[in-house]
């Protein structure tokens, strides 16, 4: 049974002209990705995510933060795009103005077939010099260690500094112009979609914030409520590999939903 309230959404979708999608951890969490929420495992267990994931971590323990992140790629490498996933690529098929922005650092979207979406958080596929900031190659499908283990960081190519990942850790600005061209979208949106987020980190969490100012409509995917609740037009409290295609089906009909 679909949420209440996903009828009306996927008719204000199928009116939208532009439309941001606007993603967090939960968008991946029905593909096995573990969201921010879920406890680590294993050899980090007793570490706090957001712990690990700032500058000050990865210098005291290179390997520790080198190993999490190579982990964390393997898992993503090993997982799928789930029907959710796929039905954002749908919709950027169907509106004809659609944005994607993630706050996630997998592979997903564009694996579902979204092109370029927008990532405010990096990529676990662009590794990068931690001083020079040189480009360095992605370690091969099947490098990465099962199960979680301290990992030497590679040396840069020019530098031979620590190569470290390319995300943005707490404490870390997001990249500029991925920003700028973010809050650009939800400046000029008609409807933003924000599916799978707390909506507690920032400056992310201002994305839906400035559409909602800006009189767009916000509609929410998210099984929790959230602090986005209060800027949301229509809360589907449901999951996004299940609400999201119900939403094409809605909004263009059944041969519109991924399969
Ligand atoms: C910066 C990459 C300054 C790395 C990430 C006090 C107040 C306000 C802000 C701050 C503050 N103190 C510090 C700050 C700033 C800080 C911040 O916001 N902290 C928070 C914790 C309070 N922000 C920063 O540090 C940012 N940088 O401020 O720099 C600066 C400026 C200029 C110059 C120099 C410096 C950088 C933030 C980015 C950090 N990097 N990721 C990595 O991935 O390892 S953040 C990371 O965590 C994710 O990218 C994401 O953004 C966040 C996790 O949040 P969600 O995605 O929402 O996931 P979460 O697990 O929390 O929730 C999942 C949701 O999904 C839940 O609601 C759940 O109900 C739902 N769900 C579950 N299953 C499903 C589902 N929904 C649908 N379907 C399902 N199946
Ligand atoms: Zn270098």
């Amino acid at each position: 049974m679909e949420p209440s309230g996903t009828a009306e959404a996927a008719t204000l979708l199928a009116q939208a002209r532009r439309l941001v999608v606007f993603t967090g951890a939960g968008m991946s969490a029905e593909s096995g990705v573990p969201t921010f929420r879920d406890a680590l495992t294993g050899l980090w267990e007793q570490f706090d995510p957001r712990a690990l994931a700032t500058p000050e971590a990865f210098r005291a323990d290179p390997a520790l933060v080198w190993g999490w992140y190579e982990w964390r790629r393997g898992a993503v490498r090993r997982a799928e795009p789930n029907p959710g996933h796929r039905a954002v690529a749908v919709m950027a098929a169907r509106v004809p103005e659609t944005v994607v922005v993630t706050q996630n650092v997998d592979d997903l979207h564009e694996r579902a077939g979204s092109a370029a979406p927008i990532h405010l958080h990096g990529s676990l596929f662009a590794p990068r010099c931690s001083a020079c900031a040189e480009p360095a190659p992605v370690p091969g499908a099947g490098e990465e260690p099962g199960e979680g283990r301290r990992l030497t960081p590679p040396r840069c190519g020019r530098c031979e500094a620590p190569v470290r990942p390319g995300v943005v850790w707490f404490g870390e600005a997001l990249p500029e112009q991925a920003f700028e061209a973010a809050v650009e979208a939800a400046y000029r949106c008609d409807v933003l979609l924000t599916v799978g987020t707390s909506g507690l980190v920032y400056p992310a969490a201002e994305i839906p914030q400035v559409a909602a100012r800006r009189g767009g409509t916000v509609i929410q995917v998210n099984p929790e409520e959230t602090p986005l609740d209060a800027v949301c037009a229509v809360n589907l409290h449901g999951r996004a590999a299940r609400v999201l295609p119900a939403l094409v089906r809605g909004a263009w009909g059944d041969a519109a939903a991924p399969a």
